[in-house]
């Protein structure tokens, strides 16, 4: 298939061709990247969507929450994507969304479209991937892209600087709470939601929020006049799902009406291309021929006490202007 005929069929919201094109901008040969590259270029960007992180431990409910909140989005006539970012995986590439069978109904519909993440690779690679697909994504229609992280290691950074509204789902679980929770992650939040209050975890749902809700206090809040809101829910059995989505309406709503939207797109996509092209210029310091041998003469020069480091990296920097 051609770019233009793929540009085509993604226009017309085409769901093979859309899952043609990801596999386009997963792939990792030069030949595959420039027509993904070429495809980019050639799709519409639209801000008039939203792009919701998803976040949490394994076995949080991510996929079940998913599930319920999804269908609910079709039914008030929205498209969904799910995509997501997950590098921990190697060998069971996109396990986090493999799994159909908690996404069953969500999976069989035709206003929504799920795409494992793709296979290993660096975290840096599997975000840029993720990045790209969301536009495609979006060009073929979904107006609401979801992006499940399963939040290992700087996995939930990459995504918050991705979407419009960063999601952390969480357990019940009372005075440990904020044990375990991972250093930064209260300040990336948007909404917080504690899934499983149900049965005989209830109670203790109720008591992380209050504990979450005095943590949020201590912190600046990022976005002025704005609280993050914290939910209880219980993903399983759909319990409290409307709840989350007008809280993300309203988070959205705050963000408009200050003109931060767009404004937030902007950021994150000149942030994007800075680290684009400081990754490319190491990447092209380090490897790239003409500077092989140079490298390599003033490695020995430094190693042999001849010039020091920093000698070392004027004379490097000087040679490459
Ligand atoms: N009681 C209760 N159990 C739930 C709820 N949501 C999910 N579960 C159960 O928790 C387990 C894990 O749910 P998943 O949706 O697979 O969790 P996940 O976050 O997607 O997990 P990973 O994909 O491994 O990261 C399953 O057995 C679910 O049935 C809930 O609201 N209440
Ligand atoms: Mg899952």
């Amino acid at each position: 298939m051609t770019v233009a005929q793929l540009a085509e069929g993604i226009s017309k919201g085409k769901r093979r061709h859309l899952a043609k094109a990801i596999t386009l901008i997963e792939s990792s040969r030069e030949e595959d990247q420039q027509k993904a590259a070429e495809l980019l270029s050639a799709l519409p960007k639209r801000n008039d969507t939203l792009r919701l992180g998803i976040s949490g431990v394994p076995g949080v409910g991510k996929s079940t929450f998913i599930e319920a909140f999804g269908n609910l989005l079709i039914e008030q006539g929205h498209r969904v994507a799910v995509l997501a970012v997950d590098p921990s995986s190697p060998t069971t590439g996109g396990s986090i969304l493999g799994d159909k069978t908690r996404m069953e109904l969500l999976s069989g519909k035709e206003e929504a479209f799920i795409r494992p993440s793709p296979t290993a690779g660096t975290l840096g690679g599997v975000a840029k991937k993720t990045r790209e697909s969301i536009q495609l994504c979006e060009a073929a229609g979904y107006d609401i892209v979801l992006v499940e992280t399963v939040g290992v290691g700087q996995s939930e950074f990459e995504v918050a600087s991705m979407v419009d509204c960063f999601m952390v789902l969480m357990l019940p679980g009372a005075g440990d709470s904020l044990q375990g929770i991972k250093r930064g992650i209260l300040e990336i939040t948007d909404v917080m939601v504690i899934n499983k209050a149900d049965g005989d975890q209830k109670k203790l749902a109720e008591m992380a929020k209050s504990e979450y809700k005095n943590a949020f206090h201590m912190l600046a809040p990022k976005y002025p006049g704005m609280e993050v809101a914290i939910l209880t829910i219980s993903a399983l059995q759909k319990e409290g799902i409307a709840e989350v989505w007008e809280a993300v309406n309203q988070f959205k709503e705050h963000l408009t009406s200050n003109n931060l939207f767009d404004k937030n797109r902007n950021k994150q996509d000149l942030n994007w291309f800075k680290r684009l092209v400081e990754d490319e210029v190491l990447h092209r310091i380090w490897n790239q021929a003409s500077t092989q041998q140079m490298v390599s003469d003033l490695k020995d020069d430094m190693l042999s006490g001849k010039i020091s480091a920093t000698e070392a990296a004027r004379r490097l920097m000087d040679e490459i202007g």
